[in-house]
């Protein structure tokens, strides 16, 4: 209408947060310093380098165990508000359990967590983002229903510990990863390829040790402590392929199987999972021969507890998929993917990232946006990671044209459609050990020489864009960055 609410159009709001996301076994290294125990990514990787692309590992990743006080340093020259940063459960719990504490685990989080708040930086601690204490592991991970109270135990040493000054809490980074690539597929650590099984008792496990840490932080913390807890979940957008029905239905399907899965139990006031993931997984469970749905149930007790167990939601996105209706498969053996019976692709127009699976398509950011804000009422939502990845170079315009185009859809999710996001974190802050694509895929703002036992890092032209948006409070024109040097990577 007027001037002023022209300009507010193309700024973030007031009291948006900007900030940079990273996690413990990507970045920190130090794999077996100062009485850090084994973790389940420092087995696979170390029994199975061929499973990595480059065949590395994090044993030393950035050696921000060492360098925390360079990054921290970093994102105060960027002026970042936030840093979501991730506990490596086995650097302070070197046994798994909570009988033994490692001081040496504490006294690094509380000298990161102190230097953040000295530079005005506002920690954001991711409580698990993947690395499971091996000792654990070896007891079934998340396939062991005991995994609730080993969670609680070290989440509560956590928030003894790091809750006097930490105000922003995530239980676990992206439960439907954890569960669909570890434990359904081989793709990720632990492996367990046991599609249709281990993925649902995965996810239901994990599910009720979010809503325990929950509880726990609401009954005993939060009155002294007075910080926000939730959980940070990942979604592709689904685009139907056509206006079909069948196709329509099939889209809305795939978004239930992926998103709702751990939504609906936790952010629907009548919790539980999707009906149509119990009607699908119930049908195919029983023609199979299963004398129960593979799918587990939640007792009336259990969807309670575990519903609306949140402050806010931590969303990741990076892409979208096409997708088409699929033919009920024959009935074999269980898979996730026949459950679901949907197809998808990508349109083979959409520019790449060097990750294969990470396309350009920044509206489904926005129609992903609004899916959320429609189905779980105006629920608050941190985005939590969200970025590009390339090979290396410092002059990464393609990164730069990312973030452009997101955050723009950001903007009209905002503004236009009222979604409700209170910031935004791009992941990464570093160039680190991408899981099984090891130091080949890089996400980083900030360029790290793997090769140099120094680790140095250089900002690259999207460090300094990104650096120009939180100055500015919108988005710039981006012609100007450009890294003014000759490297050649
Ligand atoms: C996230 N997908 O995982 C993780 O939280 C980060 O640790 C990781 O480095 C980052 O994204 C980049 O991969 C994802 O298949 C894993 O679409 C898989 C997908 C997306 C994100």
């Amino acid at each position: 209408s007027n001037v002023e609410g022209k300009l507010n159009e193309n700024s973030f709001p007031p009291g948006f947060l900007f900030g940079t996301a990273t996690s413990a076994h990507q970045i920190e290294g130090a794999w077996n310093l100062n009485g850090k125990g084994e973790n389940l990514w420092d087995r696979f990787t170390h029994t199975y380098p061929e499973r990595i692309l480059d065949g590395s590992n994090g044993d030393t990743a950035c050696d921000s165990y060492h360098k925390y006080k360079e990054d921290v340093a970093i994102m105060k020259e960027m002026g970042i508000q936030f840093y979501r940063f991730s506990l490596s459960w086995s650097r302070i719990l070197p046994a798994g359990f909570s009988y033994k504490i490692n001081p040496d685990g504490i006294r690094y989080y509380n000298d990161l967590i102190n230097a953040l708040l000295e530079n005005n930086i506002i920690p954001m601690i991711t409580l698990f983002h993947w690395d499971m204490p091996q000792t654990l592991q070896d007891l079934g991970g998340f396939s062991n229903e005991l995994i609730v109270n080993w969670f609680e135990e070290y989440v509560k040493v956590a928030f003894e510990h790091f809750g006097d000054r930490v105000k922003l809490w995530i239980t676990f980074n992206e439960p439907i990863t954890i569960c669909m690539y570890g434990y359904g597929r081989d793709t990720l650590a632990p492996a367990y390829n046991s599609s249709g099984i281990s993925d649902y008792l995965c996810g239901h496990n994990l599910l009720k040790a979010h809503a325990s840490a929950y509880h726990l932080y609401k009954n005993k913390y939060e009155s002294k402590q007075k910080g926000k807890i939730g959980i940070t979940l990942v979604s592709h957008w689904f685009e139907s392929s056509s206006t079909f029905q069948t196709d329509l239905q099939a889209a809305q399907r795939k978004r239930e199987f992926v998103f709702d899965w751990f939504a609906k139990p936790i952010f629907h006031p009548n919790g539980d999972y999707p009906e149509i993931m119990k009607k699908r997984i119930a049908f195919r469970s029983e023609a199979e021969g299963f004398t129960q749905s593979r799918l587990p149930q939640f007792s009336r007790e259990e969807i309670e507890y575990i519903k609306g167990t949140y402050d806010y939601l931590g969303l990741n996105h990076y892409t979208t998929l096409m997708t088409s209706d699929a033919e009920e498969d024959a009935i074999s053996d269980p898979s996730f993917d026949k459950d679901a019976r949907v197809k998808s692709y990508y349109n083979p127009e959409w520019p790449s990232a060097a990750s294969p699976w990470l396309k350009v398509v920044p509206w489904g950011f926005r129609k992903l946006l609004n899916y959320i804000s429609n189905r779980y009422k105006d629920v608050p939502i941190f985005i939590t990671e969200n970025g590009f990845s390339d090979h290396e170079g410092l002059n990464d315009q393609e990164r730069i044209d990312y973030y452009e185009q997101y955050l723009s859809a950001l903007l009209d999710a905002i503004h236009e459609d009222g979604v409700n996001v209170k910031g935004y974190a791009a992941w990464s802050l570093l160039d680190n050990f991408e899981w099984k694509d090891g130091y080949v895929h890089r996400f980083g703002l900030v360029h790290v020489n793997f090769t140099d036992p120094e680790r140095p890092r250089t900002k690259k032209a999207s460090a300094q864009y990104y650096t120009e948006i939180l100055r500015l409070r919108r988005l710039p024109k981006k012609k100007s960055f450009q890294i003014d040097s000759n490297f050649i990577w």
